[in-house]
Parts: C-alpha cells; sequence; structure tokens
C-alpha cells in the first residue's frame, strides 16, 4: 500500500557548507558529506550541479601522451616512471606536426580540448619550444588546449600562455598527510607553487587528484579540501580511479568500493560547484552503470579516446554509444 505523506517528506540536510566568514571548507565538514546516507548526498550533487551547468552535457577532451617513459620522479601510481619495470616503451617527444595531425582526428571525433602530456619532472627550455609549437598548433584548429608537463619554473607559464595554452593539468594527487606515502621526490607544496605560477599567468586550472591508492576517506576528503579550498576554484578538477599497473608499487592495492568513488564524485560536485569534474581514469574498468551514476553525481567531462597516456580508455564507439543511452550531449 502507497504511504502518500511519505512521499511527499520534505529532503532536509544538515547544514554542511564553507565557513560564512573565510569561505573555506574544513576536512571534518567535507568527510561529513561523505557520511551521508548515499541517497542523500547524490540528490544533493544534482541538485547543486543543476544550479550551474546543463546536467546533460559533458566536456570532452581527448589525451596524447606527447613524451612517454623514463620519467626520474617516484609516483608510486605511474607507469611511466623509469626506476618500475611496468614494459611501458620510452619515446622521445614527438614533433609537433605529428601531434597536430593526432589532433586533428580528435577534433574530428568530436573533442573539444587536446591535453598534451609528458613524463618529465618539469621541461627543460628547449623542450618547451617544441611544446610551445604543438599548442599553437592544435589551438589553430580551433581545440582548446590542455598541457601537462611536471613543475614549472619561473616563466615557463607565461611561454605557455603566449603560444595559446587555455589549460595546465598539475594534479594533487591526494590529501598532504599521505603525499610523502605515494611521492618522495617532491613536496606537496612544489605543487601548489607550479598552481600558483599558472594561475599567475592566467592559464585555467586543471587539478585534481587519485583515488583508490590505499588512502582512507579522511584522506580523499583532504585532498577535496585542498581543491575546494584553492582560491579562486579550478575550473577543472580530474577525479582518477588508480589505474593498477604491474611493476609499480601501487600494483596489488585493494581497490576503492564502486560507492566510495561516486560519493568522490558527488562531495566534489558540491564543494566545487562550478568547477568542470571530469570522470578521468578508471573508466575503461568501469560499468557503465557506474558511470551513469557518477554523471548523476556532478561529473560532466570526460576523457574521450581509446588511450589515455600509456593505459587504455574506452574506444569512442562504445563512449558514444553510451552517451545516446544517457541521452547526454557532447559540450
Ligand atoms: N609528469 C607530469 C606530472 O606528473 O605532473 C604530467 C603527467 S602525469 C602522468 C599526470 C597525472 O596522471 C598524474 O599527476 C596522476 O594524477 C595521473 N596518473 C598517472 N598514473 C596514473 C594511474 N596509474 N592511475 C590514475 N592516474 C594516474
Ligand atoms: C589526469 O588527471 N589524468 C590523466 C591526465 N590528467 C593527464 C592521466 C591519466 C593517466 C593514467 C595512466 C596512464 O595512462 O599512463
Ligand atoms: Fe613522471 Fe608524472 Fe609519472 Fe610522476 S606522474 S612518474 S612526474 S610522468
Amino acid at each position: 500500500m502507497n504511504h502518500p505523506a511519505a512521499l511527499t517528506q520534505p529532503v532536509t540536510f544538515k547544514k554542511l557548507e564553507p565557513h560564512a566568514e573565510s569561505g573555506a571548507w574544513d576536512v571534518a565538514d567535507i568527510e561529513a558529506l561523505f557520511n551521508l546516507p548515499f541517497n542523500d548526498l547524490l540528490f544533493r550533487a544534482q541538485q547543486v550541479h543543476r544550479e550551474h551547468f546543463d546536467a546533460n552535457r559533458v566536456q570532452l577532451s581527448t589525451l596524447l601522451s606527447v613524451k612517454t617513459g623514463g620519467c626520474s620522479e617516484d609516483c608510486g601510481y605511474c607507469p611511466q616512471a623509469a626506476r618500475y619495470h611496468t614494459g611501458v616503451e620510452n619515446e622521445a617527444l614527438m614533433s609537433a606536426d605529428e601531434v597536430i595531425d593526432v589532433a586533428r582526428i580528435a577534433r574530428e571525433n568530436g573533442a573539444s580540448r587536446f591535453c598534451m602530456g609528458a613524463a618529465w619532472r618539469g621541461p627543460k627550455q628547449r623542450d618547451l619550444d617544441e611544446v610551445k609549437k604543438m599548442i599553437a598548433g592544435v589551438k589553430a584548429l580551433g581545440l582548446e588546449t590542455c598541457a601537462t608537463l611536471g613543475m614549472l619554473k619561473e616563466g615557463q607559464a607565461e611561454q605557455l600562455r603566449d603560444s595559446g595554452l587555455d589549460y595546465y593539468n598539475h594534479n594533487l594527487d591526494t590529501a598532504p598527510e599521505k603525499y610523502g606515502d605515494i611521492v618522495s621526490t617532491r613536496q606537496y607544496d612544489d605543487r601548489l607553487d607550479t598552481l600558483g605560477k599558472v594561475r599567475k599567468a592566467g592559464i585555467h586550472v586543471c587539478t585534481g587528484g587519485i583515488v583508490g591508492m590505499g588512502e582512507t576517506r579522511e584522506d580523499r576528503a583532504g585532498l577535496i579540501t585542498q581543491l575546494a579550498n584553492l582560491d579562486p576554484q579550478p575550473e577543472s578538477v580530474p577525479i582518477n580511479n588508480l589505474v593498477q599497473v604491474e611493476g609499480t608499487p601501487l600494483h596489488g592495492t585493494d581497490p576503492l568500493d564502486w560507492t566510495e568513488f561516486v560519493r568522490t564524485i558527488a562531495v566534489a560536485r558540491i564543494t566545487l560547484p562550478k568547477s568542470f569534474v571530469r570522470l578521468s581514469a578508471g573508466r575503461q574498468q568501469m560499468p557503465e552503470a557506474m558511470q551513469a551514476l557518477c554523471f548523476m553525481a556532478g561529473a560532466n567531462s570526460i576523457f574521450y579516446g581509446d588511450k589515455l597516456l600509456t593505459t587504455g580508455n574506452p574506444d569512442v564507439t562504445r563512449d558514444r554509444a553510451l552517451m545516446e543511452k544517457l541521452d547526454i550531449k557532447p559540450l
């Protein structure tokens, strides 16, 4: 039997918002969002999403690894670190012409942004000169440009901006307290410093993290707190589910339960209401229903194309079919 009274009961939430005076979020408040009943959290995220975005549109970014493998860093998740034996073949920096040809195909497939990734601690000037040519050429195709090249030195962000760079991706990856367990060749503050340089140069900031690295819920809340408290907030926030690659230290980590991944997307949406939240690495391993829930939770961007940097991504025909089923249109 139906109980109409129960059906009309309003959904009420404990007020969980950034502090009125400072506008900053506390880790405890963000953890409290994670702790909401799953359906309440998703409902709230979808409400916030609809206040700022068309809920049926998703932005498509295509990735290309323009310099692969042989990296000096020791990021415990990454198949491209020279010190781990992952079977990734090292490849020198591609020429600008080669990259522009790949970007043209991405545009034909419907991507609106093209992101160039390099396995560097940071770019050397000689390399930067070639990357600047790539950026100018990709921009001339009418695509938005994004690059992820590691740590930037004084003046490099301005050079990238002047060549036509719209976005710079540089992830905080995890909570400050957890960072040292994952990476030892640089500090959290180095990441924040590069993000500051990007912002100062007037380039849009793309920064997010990885979950499923054996972190606690408090760590996930700590990561989102850092991202949400960036002022101004980042325009783009990739949430990656760790792609476990044999040979990396994090291979064999207990995978995150799918509900916890969806929760992370929802909490990012609520606390970063105007940012594009990208459902990033790990999508190939996700059932379609889980991806649909991520869109429901406020994800509104994906990596689109058969490959991420060195690992797989759902192929374009599969993604088109999924978008068709969900009535989602590209932005
Ligand atoms: N070398 C530059 C850097 O570290 O900033 C740019 C490229 S790096 C591969 C870009 C980002 O990819 C990393 O910050 C990390 O967040 C993500 N990433 C790398 N390996 C991953 C993996 N196995 N699973 C999920 N995300 C990964
Ligand atoms: C981001 O947050 N995820 C992308 C992009 N930014 C550069 C990279 C994912 C890499 C996954 C592992 C690989 O393919 O090598
Ligand atoms: Fe190098 Fe970037 Fe991979 Fe770290 S994440 S090992 S810096 S390519």
